[in-house]
């Protein structure tokens, strides 16, 4: 049998199975503040509430959350709770910063991104990639003064007699795997976590998923596989022709 046959043949059981799109369940688009009341359900809420006047310089405008932070005494983390505890979870974000300063030099984050404490934190010339129970971050430089999107996906506590793995993306690119013992709680956060470090930061959006999505997500997959038979089937035509 030719391979473009195999090829097929191995290619005809996705294309029949019903269409496994990415199912983001929420995104904030930067429209308005996350703590926004216009936002209804969609609203996130500040893990301290009385940083809520710290906000008088942040904003947002043409579709981009501009998170300010000058401050040495306060944080501003948003968050959300409806990630079920242990499932799996997926975190996209398209985010540039401005400006992150981290008096503690690597050990304390400027900004967050993550859920089921696992995070990627981001500072001005490099994304840090954390988990609870790790101890040290593990680094990759990364210009952020120009935007980029970050995804992480973190499998479901049942993923089996293992832990769970953990995969962060950017730009499509993965640049972390691993498995993520102890990832447990069901919130999804981002925003700054601890009050000394400052920040300036631009939030195209912020979207997620109680699935664990990878890059290229399985439509993308789907897609491609879809492309090749198509492709195929031509050149089969071709042939007959
Ligand atoms: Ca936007
Ligand atoms: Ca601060």
């Amino acid at each position: 049998m030719r391979l473009q046959t195999w090829i097929l043949l191995l290619s005809v059981p996705f294309v029949a199975l019903p269409c496994a799109c990415a199912a983001w369940d929420f995104t904030y688009d930067g429209d308005v503040l996350p703590v926004d009341a216009a936002l209804g359900a969609d609203v996130w809420a500040l893990r301290r509430p009385g940083d809520q006047a710290f906000l008088s310089e942040s904003g947002a405008s043409d579709g981009f959350l501009h998170l300010v932070d000058r401050r040495n005494d306060q944080a501003a983390l948003f968050y959300r709770d409806d990630v079920g505890p242990g499932s799996p979870v997926t975190i996209e974000g398209r985010v540039r910063v401005v400006a992150a300063d981290d008096p503690y030099n690597g050990l304390i984050e400027p900004l967050l991104f993550g859920g089921r404490l696992a995070f990627v934190a981001i500072f001005g010339d490099r994304i840090g990639v954390r988990y609870i129970g790790m101890n040290s971050f593990i680094f990759s430089p990364l210009d952020m003064s120009e935007f980029h999107v970050i995804r992480l996906a973190l499998e479901g506590s049942q993923a089996g007699f293992r832990d769970p793995a953990f995969t962060v993306w950017v730009d499509g690119a993965q640049v972390f795997s691993g498995p993520a013992p102890g990832t447990t709680g069901g919130s999804v956060y981002f925003g700054t976590l601890f009050n000394q470090p400052t920040s300036e930061s631009y939030w195209d959006y912020v979207r997620y998923s109680n699935e664990y999505l990878p890059v290229p997500e399985p439509s993308g997959l789907l897609a491609l596989t879809s492309g090749l038979t198509g492709l195929l089937a031509m050149r089969r035509r071709r042939g007959a022709g």
